[in-house]
């Protein structure tokens, strides 16, 4: 391991840095010579879709229209590494728990099925079709289908598989359907159906070319959706203002150099991204946005009674909305002190945003984890869309809310039924088309799954992709639990520790990625996702599967649901995995407003677009019209002990080098930190205050009152800009001090942007201290 460094990164985002370490991780996987080809098709009409981020895929696309973070997640599937049976061999499950995140991804692809062997302690290989069989009889075997069985999916499985595996859980009984978008933007699903009536964002790539005012809340494009970059630097040079508020100085929302303009290369001619920024204290969003609100209503108010211009669009609130009064009531109440003591900001910074927003026509307001993983979250985010409101900015060019979705087909996941809210889906039309009463009961989402392994309920746990064990909160309850089902099926493509946690029976079952060619005796196969702009692009794999071992994971539902279900004609299994334009037959028939001629239409440059009713103005909300919410009170965290000397916030972060759970190395570039990962960010003034020194060993403890005693030794302390009372750490590392109570009202997304914590010297452990520290 390298010694390591903290020192402030001066170069802008993308640029040679991004070049650079594209190149190392192209290297390192042991394609550099290989990947060129594959990226050529990346995002490309007839390519395959960027298994990173869900940003947008344009119908225009450039070149080379792959990021970064895209380069590296095409790495980490096409590497050159292999998981072999000869590899597991070698090690044991209770050794390998041993390893980080990091590491246990390290070997490669997996490469074939393999099943727990308890008496060893190790993953033998097995056939597909022995496993197959014994996992439907474990499954029919389920005392309680309703209570005891999960069917977990990360947001990377394509469209096809999606339905299938929504149709394969309510034909055997429940709609226990969590997704990883319970922890992510489940508070988007829930705040926008009740502001617009729609739950998901309204704006498109178009939109951004009409935009002449964007303002970002909470979400870092620089790493997670780099591509974003790209009409962002327009924007800006365009003129077009651009607010921030974030903790953090983000370098990718500071300055930007386009790794892909010969020009600015050379001549390093950079583009500056905000023009405001503004570092509002972790959970201080709900009192930032207010603030910006209040100061919009103020300067309406008095340019009215100077018989002034209305600097509200009064005719859309009477005509579109509903409950706005109740809200203006509100915001006239509330006070300059108390928002800015819960914001960290000044009243100035809340005003001079409300006066761009005021002087702009057509505003984006752009949001991710910073608002949504909060106990407040949901009426944080329908504060924003509040704002947006107030001059129309909704259902017209140029304007709207957008969310930036997390895994790059969770959006089309939830469209295709994967979600535990039966509401969400139609499940009338689904039981007419396939001849069967589907569960009305609501299923369970991430939380509640938690909830309900920690109570020994679920004897059953199907993962279809990601790391749900690592990715959920509270490590320390949850592990010991884990082990203790029956059965945990694994369905991934590295090994992680999810499936080193086996229950009595456990399987890995490695799967076809999408990157790769799909062949079944119908031909090639093809698959289809939706980008955070509810458009829907066809993906064509082009790299030879990492092993012929594997299976795609729709041949796998088929052949598990043909064991498992009772048989039903209408459902015809042997169809979908032979031919998946048999599957997109059925979707057009469930969901036939936006899924028409999908077959044809998801090959169309730059996708289709779903029906997104609040383009029209057509608001499907109770009342028929967009509504206002009235925030109940300005803590972002009721549950937790209010935060002073001693308690401090604690921010659970990506860092450059990471995908969710996926460690690609131990850097974060933009941050300035290296080759480590287990570092506290605090602000210079709390660590003298607590008699701490940078580069110092702490353990973090959690403040709860729940009995259960939450920890993390090992921490380093790095001074870094970051607002006082406020301290930052990595995800997945800090989960373990996450309660799993702890979570976003209404929407249960876990609130992993600020826990209580305090900080407490760990002896005399300190690194070398000839480090530079960041200071901002
Ligand atoms: N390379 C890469 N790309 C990814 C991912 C990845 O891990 N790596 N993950 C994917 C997934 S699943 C998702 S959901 C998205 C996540 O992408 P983001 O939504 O960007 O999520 P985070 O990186 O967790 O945090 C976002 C930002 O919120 C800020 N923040 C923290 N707390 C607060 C707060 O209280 N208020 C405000 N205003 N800001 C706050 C942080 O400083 C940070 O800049 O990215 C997706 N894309
Ligand atoms: N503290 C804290 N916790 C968080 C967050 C946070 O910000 N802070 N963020 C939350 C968010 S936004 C999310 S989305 C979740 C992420 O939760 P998950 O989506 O469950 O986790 P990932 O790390 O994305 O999953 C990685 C695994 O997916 C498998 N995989 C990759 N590609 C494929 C494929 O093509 N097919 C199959 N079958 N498997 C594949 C690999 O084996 C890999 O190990 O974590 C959440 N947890
Ligand atoms: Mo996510």
């Amino acid at each position: 391991m390298k010694k390591p460094t903290f020192k402030p990164y001066r170069l802008p985002s993308g640029g040679w840095g991004s070049v650079r370490s594209v190149r190392e991780i192209l290297q390192r996987e042991g394609v550099l010579a290989s990947a060129g080809i594959a990226l050529t098709r990346h995002n490309k009409v007839d390519g395959y879709q960027c298994n990173s981020c869900a940003w947008v895929k344009p119908a225009t696309p450039l070149p080379f229209e792959f990021c970064e973070n895209g380069a590296k997640a095409v790495a980490w599937e096409i590497t050159a590494h292999r998981c072999t049976p000869e590899f597991l061999a070698e090690h044991t499950v209770a050794e390998m728990r041993e390893w980080d995140d990091y590491h246990l991804e390290q070997p490669g692809r997996l490469t074939h099925p393999m099943r727990y062997d308890a008496a060893s302690d190790k993953y033998v290989p097995v056939s597909w079709g022995h496993a197959i069989e014994e996992i439907s009889r474990e499954l029919r075997a389920v005392a309680d289908k309703l209570k005891g069985t999960v069917f977990y999916s990360s947001g990377r499985l394509s469209n096809e598989a999606s339905y299938l595996y929504s149709l394969f859980a309510r034909l055997y009984g429940n709609n226990n359907l969590p997704d990883s978008s319970n922890m992510c933007h489940e508070t988007t699903s829930v705040a926008l159906p009740a502001s617009i009536g729609q739950g998901v964002g309204t704006v498109d790539l178009g939109d951004f070319a009409h935009s002449d005012c964007i303002m970002f809340f909470g979400q870092n494009p620089g790493s997670n959706s780099p591509r974003m970059l790209h009409p962002l630097q327009e924007a800006s040079q365009r003129g077009v203002p651009i607010i921030t508020y974030n903790p953090l100085r983000e370098r990718g929302l500071e300055r930007f150099l386009n790794p892909q303009s010969p020009t600015e290369m050379l001549t390093g001619r950079e583009t500056r991204i905000s023009s405001q920024y503004h570092q509002v204290k972790n959970g201080g969003d709900l009192a930032a946005l207010t603030g910006i609100c209040k100061a919009v209503l103020a300067m309406h108010d008095e340019r009215k009674s100077a018989g002034g211009d209305a600097v509200l669009d009064e005719a859309f609130i009477a005509e579109h909305t509903h409950g706005f009064e109740s809200f203006a009531d509100w915001l006239r109440r509330q006070d300059w002190d108390e928002l800015e003591r819960r914001s960290g900001l000044h009243r100035a910074d809340m005003e001079s945003t409300a006066t761009v927003y005021a002087g702009s026509n057509a505003v984006i307001g752009i949001y991710g984890m910073g608002l949504t993983q909060h106990q407040a979250g949901v009426e944080t985010v329908r504060l924003l869309v509040n704002l947006l409101l107030m001059r129309g900015n909704m259902g017209k060019s140029g304007a709207g809310i957008c969310p930036v979705r997390g895994h790059s087909n969770v959006q089309g996941q939830r469209t295709m039924g994967i979600t535990e809210k039966p509401e969400l889906f139609p499940l009338d039309r689904l039981g007419q088309q396939f001849g069967f009463e589907p569960p009305r009961e609501p299923g369970y989402n991430t939380v509640e799954a938690c909830e309900a392994i920690l109570k020994d309920e679920v004897r059953a746990f199907v993962m279809i992709g990601g790391n749900f064990a690592r990715a959920i909160p509270d490590h320390g309850q949850m592990e010991p639990a884990w082990r203790r089902m029956r059965l945990t099926v694994n369905v991934i493509t590295k090994l992680n520790r999810t499936a080193l946690l086996p229950g009595e029976i456990s399987y890995i079952l490695p799967v076809i990625g999408r990157l790769e060619i799909d062949r079944t005796a119908a031909g090639q196969q093809v698959l289809s996702m939706e980008d955070t702009s509810a458009c829907v692009h066809g993906n064509r794999g082009v790299r030879l599967p990492a092993s012929p071992h594997l299976i795609s994971e729709i041949r796998l539902l088929c052949e598990l649901a043909k064991l498992t279900l009772d048989p039903n004609p209408r459902v015809r299994w042997d169809d979908y995995m032979r031919d998946y334009a048999e599957i997109r037959k059925e979707v057009g028939e469930t969901l036939p407003d936006s899924f028409y001629d999908y077959e044809r239409r998801m090959w169309e440059p730059g996708g289709f677009q779903r029906d997104l009713p609040v383009k029209r103005r057509e608001w499907r909300t109770k009342s028929g019209r967009a509504e206002f919410v009235t925030p109940t009170g300005l803590d972002e965290d009721m549950d937790m002990p209010g935060v002073g000397h001693e308690v401090l916030r604690l921010m659970t972060l990506r860092s450059n080098d990471q995908f969710n759970t996926t460690i690609y190395g131990y850097d974060d570039r933009f941050r300035g930190i290296n080759n480590i990962r287990k570092v506290v960010l605090m602000n210079r003034s709390d660590i003298d205050r607590m008699a701490l020194r940078v580069g110092q060993a702490v353990t973090l403890r959690t403040v709860a009152n729940d009995g259960v005693d939450r920890r993390l030794p090992g921490m380093i302390v790095v001074a870094y800009d970051i607002p006082i009372g406020c301290i930052g750490g990595y995800y997945p590392e800090c989960n373990v001090l996450m309660p799993v109570w702890h979570y976003a009202a209404g929407s249960k997304t876990p609130a992993a942007k600020s826990i209580p914590v305090t900080v407490h010297s760990e002896d005399d452990t300190v690194l070398e201290p000839q480090m530079e520290y960041a200071t901002g």
